[in-house]
């Protein structure tokens, strides 16, 4: 399967995005050949299209605390968008228009940030940055053009750590029309982990203190689609598509299929990947996604887990711990489908040259205060609610060397643009991906190629452990505005 290279990050590309036929007929794809009611514990329910104009995808999302059910016999009183967690899949065609008339019945104030989506800043849902906050009771629009096909997602950016760990996130799913890899069956995987007691009692969202802060909390029950451990049914040989996002608010999750079982990744934060690539296991730190092909196989009744495997995030990150079960799947007694072998994707990105790059250093520092021994996670040498931005003109490119020098591991999410991950040669790691969040281990040093394009605004970047975000791990670029223009917050 090939695809052209039309989504470069260029403002002429951007118009371009715009201007292509989004109405097209989708491409012929063959039917499901899994069984009936394969999928019925995790489908999410898509949001439902209030516009009858096929470029237009406008939607209400009511952020309210609703009763959700995550395993039998345990409802939590959840904050959800439109009373379940995740909320509504949101999906849209490249280039449509999309409407988001967003309702806060929350108890306190929020936004809605649309990751890895690139809107304008008066869409980012960053409070005093982009919007005021929605007050409760209030209401905002959302209203944007969708440029580029990948898995994003939303989410609010006020209290993020209490509010995403209570269920405020959703899938949001950007399809290219012309994009056909004949495959029907598709699952979209939010992983994400909520804490509660065993009364379905939501706990305090600063359990553990500013120690908790610097480990990043995660929650005691681990969700896909907001159930512990829902299942799935497979046909032997029948490939699946999983679009896959880690919407946890401090947790990684290492993915493994088990022995005789791949991943094919296609696609990760920004769309597809230059090429696809098989995997044994796939990492994803807070916030980002993947886009992968599977292909369950065994004899009917026999059993496959997908697990997440322990992964060293830092100190204390798997002592004590176990691997995690997360999606029991049941081979279904249908004859095995005989596939041929999964199609092997390619996309063309032009990486931006190094060559004349804005050099911009950042060193990501833990602090403790000697008088209450609280601590403080800063960017080069500040915390979020003191930083000084990072400048850049319009159609800058940066190469950002970020270094970690902390004993935990950052995933580090820039609002707004895509940048490509560089090796130790400098060289952009291959296959090409535009990412939008990247992890940094811990003690260790990443370099990344970003092109500023020509919508102007103060993007935050922070760190997607929410916790390490509100205990200071943010900062801002300021896009062609000069720095007197800006003022730091206590934005997370
Ligand atoms: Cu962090």
């Amino acid at each position: 399967m090939t695809r052209t290279g039309t989504r470069g990050l260029t403002g002429s590309a951007l118009a371009l995005a715009l201007l292509l036929p989004s109405a097209m007929p989708a491409a012929a794809t063959q039917s499901s050949l899994q069984p009936a009611g394969w999928d019925d514990q995790i489908r999410l329910s898509e949001a439902v299209d209030l516009n009858d104009d096929p470029h237009i995808v406008e939607i209400t999302l009511e952020a309210r605390v609703d009763t959700v059910t995550i395993a039998p016999g345990v409802d939590i009183d959840a904050w959800t968008y439109n009373g379940t967690i995740p909320g509504p899949l949101i999906r849209a065609r490249v280039g449509d228009r999309v409407i988001v008339h967003y309702t806060n019945n929350l108890p306190r104030p929020s936004t809605v940030h649309w990751h890895g989506i690139r809107v304008p800043i008066e869409m980012d849902g960053v409070p005093g940055y982009s919007q005021p906050p929605v007050e409760v009771g209030g209401s905002f629009t959302y209203d944007f053009i969708v440029p580029d096909a990948g898995t994003f997602w939303c989410h609010p950016h006020v209290m993020s750590a209490a509010q995403v760990g209570f269920g405020l996130y959703g899938a949001f799913v950007v399809d290219d029309p012309e994009e056909d890899l004949g495959i029907a069956d598709e699952l979209v995987i939010v992983l994400s982990d909520i804490d509660a007691d065993e009364n379905g009692t939501l706990r305090s969202p600063d359990t553990g203190g500013s120690l908790g802060m610097v480990f990043g909390r995660e929650g005691n029950w681990v969700l896909v689609n907001g159930r512990h451990q829902p299942s799935l049914t497979a046909r032997s040989g029948a490939p699946q598509r999983w679009r896959i996002i880690n919407a946890a608010k401090s947790r990684y999750f290492m993915l493994d299929l088990g022995p005789g079982h791949m991943f094919r990744k296609i696609g990760g934060d920004g769309g597809l990947t230059e090429y696809s690539e098989d995997h044994d296991f796939l990492l994803l730190g807070a916030g980002e996604r993947a886009d992968v092909l599977v292909t369950p196989t065994g004899d009917p009744g026999k059993s496959l887990m997908l697990r997440s495997a322990l992964h060293d995030r830092g100190f204390g990150s798997t002592e004590y711990r176990d691997i995690e079960d997360l999606v029991p799947i049941t081979v279904s007694d249908l004859p095995p489908y005989a596939a041929g072998p999964l199609p092997d994707t390619t996309r063309d990105i032009t990486p931006y040259s190094t060559e004349g790059a804005t050099a911009v250093d950042l060193t990501l520092t833990l602090t403790q205060d000697p008088r209450d021994r609280s601590f403080e996670y800063r960017i080069n040498g500040q915390p979020g609610w003191t930083t000084t931005p990072v400048l850049a003109a319009l159609g800058d490119v940066q190469l950002w060397t970020v270094e970690n020098t902390t004993k935990w591991s950052h995933p580090l999410h820039l609002h707004g643009f895509f940048f490509l991950v560089l090796d130790e040669h400098d060289e952009p790691v291959r296959p090409l991906e535009w990412k939008d969040t990247v992890d940094i281990p811990f003690e260790k040093t990443r370099r990344l190629l970003v092109r500023f394009d020509e919508r102007p605004g103060t993007w935050i970047f922070h760190c997607h452990i929410l916790d390490h975000a509100e205990g200071g791990m943010l900062s801002a670029v300021q896009l062609g505005l000069p720095a007197s223009a800006f003022t730091p917050l206590a934005v997370h």
